[in-house]
């Protein structure tokens, strides 16, 4: 059984990244919902998220989404998020939005175009030299619609020749997380549709490239903890994007639809020793808070992660392992579902209390009322969301 001291000091070291765009509006094809208070540009986001790690202490970094949040000086982004007890993070891309992109960005059949989706992810690498942003985080919506509508292998060469530019572009501490995702927008094939196509791309392009695993991305019942476990064995995972689901990429709060699969998942990170910040395993959050207050919505995410990983590193280990090596079904079951069915929620007040937080995360925020003060505050100028 690991000890008390040894657990509280893995969560209180545990840090989850916040996604820029959760503070804008989000919502559906059918309708953005806009919410008072929202963020209008980058500075106001980050201060929002600043307002996640003020109340959960683990949540020190900001993953910024390229063009959303371009800025003409990083560097007082940089200041102001370090004013604010943040930092800058992950840089993502962005080649889904542009009309010139409707048969694909760097897979498109068109050179030219190929060539517009491959100079926005160089800039982005200049953007990550201008914040000192370690991973290029790649999602591409690139896809087909129909059978025979492009060569699905000339797709993958053309993707091969992007990601090696890019790869090329990098400097020595730079790293480029390719992500997977089944479907939507494309519906017949994704060029990146599952984590069997972005591990071999990221094989083929060495140490500097590694997979994301966005748990919103698979289909109905895939078994999403076997994927992490083969990425973390190979070397090759580069972190997460956490959101729960109940049908498809529904990027809602991680944890709120499946409780037990986030346990599994951060159970595979524990047995790996993948939870420590060295091993470079990146734990991000990728959610649209459509109808849910964002602020509290991000913090009750961050305290969903925490519980999981809480019950994760309860695992009797041990017991697990003499259970397993002596064909002990049921007494292997049970000691991980002994871990899992532990209310870890007072173990992680103590922990908040150690660092000088509040044990209620959710109820401090509320009562700080910065909530009220934006929407009295933020008054004019254009809400960021979808494009914004
Ligand atoms: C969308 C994509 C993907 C990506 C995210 C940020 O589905 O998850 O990581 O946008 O670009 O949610
Ligand atoms: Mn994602």
């Amino acid at each position: 059984m690991t000890g008390r001291s040894t657990v509280v000091n893995a969560l209180r070291a545990q840090r989850i990244e916040l996604p820029s765009w959760a503070f804008g509006n989000s919502g559906t094809r059918f309708k953005v919902f806009a919410q008072r208070g929202v963020p209008r540009d980058p500075f106001e986001k980050i201060a929002d998220a600043a307002q996640v790690h003020r109340y959960t202490g683990v949540a020190p970094t900001v993953a910024l989404h390229i063009p959303w949040d371009r800025v003409d000086d990083y560097g007082a982004l940089a200041r102001h998020a370090s004013d604010l007890g943040v930092a800058l993070g992950t840089i993502n891309s962005n080649v889904f939005q542009d009309d010139d992109y409707m048969l694909g960005s760097v897979t498109n059949p068109d050179a030219r175009i190929r060539r517009k989706a491959l100079d926005h992810l160089l800039a982005c690498v200049d953007v990550m030299d201008a914040t000192g942003s370690r991973d290029l985080k790649l999602w591409f919506s690139d896809g087909t619609n129909y059978p025979g509508q492009d060569d699905i292998r000339a797709r993958q060469d053309r993707l091969a020749e992007a990601l090696t530019a890019v790869r090329d572009r990098l400097g020595p501490d730079q790293r480029m997380l390719l992500e997977y995702k089944l479907f939507e927008p494309a519906f017949y094939t994704m060029d990146v549709p599952d984590w069997g196509t972005a591990y071999a791309h990221c094989l083929q392009l060495g140490d500097k490239a590694l997979v994301v695993v966005d748990t919103g991305h698979h289909a109905p019942g895939t078994n999403i903890e076997f994927i992490v476990a083969m990425l973390l064995r190979a070397g090759k995972l580069g972190g997460f994007d956490f959101n729960s689901r109940f049908y498809a990429d529904d990027d809602l709060m991680v944890g709120s639809a499946d409780p037990f699969q986030l346990f599994r998942i951060m159970h595979e990170v524990v047995q790996a020793d993948a939870l420590r910040h060295e091993s470079g395993v990146a734990f991000m959050l990728d959610q649209c808070h459509n109808i849910e207050p964002k602020i509290p919505g991000q913090i009750r995410s961050v305290m969903n992660v925490q519980e999981a990983t809480a019950k994760a590193l309860l695992v009797d280990v041990a017991a697990l392992r003499h259970a397993q090596s002596s064909g002990d079904v049921l007494g292997a079951n049970a000691v991980l579902m002994d871990a899992y069915n532990t209310d870890v929620r007072p173990l992680l007040a103590a922990v908040r209390t150690e660092m000088g937080l509040d044990p209620d995360p959710m109820g401090a925020y509320a009562r700080s009322g910065y909530g009220d003060r934006m929407v009295i505050e933020r008054v004019g100028g254009q809400q960021a969301g979808w494009g914004a």
